[in-house]
C-alpha cells in the first residue's frame, strides 16, 4: 500500500485561510484602538507589535482553521477561578499589571523580572498552534510570545538543573483557591531538554492582542504536543531543580494524569478514548494525532525515555 506521508503539522493541508488571518489583523487593529481610548485594559498591546509585523512563524502552520476567538476566550479551564468552562467573566477582575516573574532555584541569574522589562529583552513572534485538552476538546490559536529558550539564555540554568517548574499566581479574585482539596498553587513542569525545544512557547498575546486573563494572561506557556493541562497559565514563578517535581494534576490523580502527558490517540485515558477530538466552535470530531501532530519537532526528546509513561 502506498502511503503518502505528510509532515504532521501540514495535515490536512494548510486550511488556515488568508481570510482568517485578515480577520485577525482587523481584530488586532480594533483591539489596539480600544486600548488607547478606553485605557481600561492594562496589558500592553504595543508590546505585540513586532510579532504582528512579521506574521505567523511559517515553521508552525496548523493545517486547520483558526478557532474563532469568541469560542477560545469563553470556553476555558482555569480552576483557580472555578471549575466551570465559563469562568471568563469572573477572570475580568484579575489585574494583569504590574506583573512580577520570579526566577529561582538552580540558575546562575536568579532574579525577579517586571514583565514589561523582560519583554524588551526577547524577540516576540506569532505562532499558530493546535491545542488538545486531555478532556478531548481542541482549538487552533494564533499566540504571540517568545520561545522559552530565549528566557533560558537570559537566566542561565546550571548544568545540574534537570527540570523546570512553572507556578501560577494566587490572586484574591480567584475564588476556586478556596477549594481546599486542590494542592494549590497550580504547578507544572518540563524536563530541561523539553524546555529548550523551540516549540515551548511563552505566551503574552492571542489573536494579536494581549492574552486575556481567562486564557492565562499576562504570561502563560503553550506546549502544543502535550495535553493542555501542562500549559500553565498566569505564571509568576519559574524554578530550576534537579528533582522531578510532582505536578498539580499528577498530584490529584496520578493514575489519570502524568508528568509527560504527550498526546497519543492510541493511549486512552482510563475513563475515555483519546482517538478523536472536538474542535471548539464547529464541534466537528477529527482524529487526534500522536504528539498532536508535532512529532517531527519533538519525538526525538523521548527516544531515550521509552521506559517512562510518556502518554498520560
Ligand atoms: N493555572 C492553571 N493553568 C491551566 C489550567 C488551570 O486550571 N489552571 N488548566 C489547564 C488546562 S486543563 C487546559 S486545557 C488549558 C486551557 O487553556 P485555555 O483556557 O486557554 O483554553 O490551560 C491549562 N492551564
Ligand atoms: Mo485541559
Amino acid at each position: 500500500m502506498l502511503i503518502v506521508r505528510r509532515r504532521g503539522w501540514e495535515i490536512p493541508e494548510s486550511r488556515v485561510t488568508p481570510e482568517a488571518l485578515m480577520l485577525n489583523r482587523r481584530a488586532l487593529l480594533a483591539g489596539a484602538g480600544a486600548l488607547s481610548i478606553g485605557g481600561a485594559v492594562t496589558a500592553r498591546a504595543e508590546d505585540l507589535a513586532p510579532a504582528k509585523a512579521t506574521g505567523p512563524n511559517p515553521k508552525y502552520t496548523a493545517g486547520r482553521e483558526l478557532t474563532d476567538e469568541k469560542f477560545s476566550t469563553t470556553y476555558n479551564n482555569f480552576y483557580e477561578f472555578n471549575d466551570s468552562k465559563n469562568m471568563w467573566k469572573e477572570a475580568q477582575a484579575f489585574k494583569q499589571r504590574p506583573w512580577a516573574l520570579k526566577i529561582d532555584g538552580m540558575v546562575k541569574q536568579p532574579r525577579t523580572y517586571d514583565l514589561d522589562d523582560l519583554l524588551k529583552q526577547v524577540q516576540l513572534e506569532e505562532r499558530i498552534y493546535r491545542h488538545r485538552c486531555v478532556e478531548t476538546w481542541a482549538m487552533t490559536v494564533p499566540w504571540s510570545g517568545f520561545a522559552l529558550s530565549q528566557l533560558l539564555a537570559l537566566v542561565e540554568p546550571l548544568a545540574s538543573a534537570k527540570y523546570v517548574m512553572f507556578e501560577t499566581a494566587q490572586d484574591k479574585t480567584m475564588r476556586g483557591l478556596n477549594a481546599p482539596f486542590y494542592p494549590w498553587p497550580y504547578t507544572e513542569g518540563l524536563a530541561m531538554d523539553e524546555a529548550a525545544n523551540d516549540m515551548a512557547f511563552m505566551v503574552t498575546g492571542m489573536y494579536g492582542k494581549p492574552v486575556p486573563p481567562q486564557n492565562g494572561g499576562p504570561l502563560r506557556i503553550a506546549l502544543p504536543w502535550k495535553y493542555g493541562f501542562k500549559s500553565a497559565k498566569s505564571i509568576v514563578k519559574i524554578t530550576f531543580t534537579d528533582k522531578k517535581p510532582t505536578t498539580f494534576w499528577e498530584g490529584i490523580g496520578p493514575g489519570e494524569y502524568g508528568f509527560w502527558a504527550n498526546v497519543n490517540p492510541t493511549v486512552p485515558h482510563p475513563r475515555w478514548s483519546q482517538a478523536r477530538e472536538r474542535l471548539l466552535g464547529s464541534n466537528e470530531m477529527v482524529p487526534t494525532q500522536i504528539y498532536n501532530g508535532y512529532g517531527d519537532f519533538v519525538a526525538g526528546l523521548y527516544s531515550d525515555r521509552k521506559s517512562e509513561k510518556l502518554f498520560m
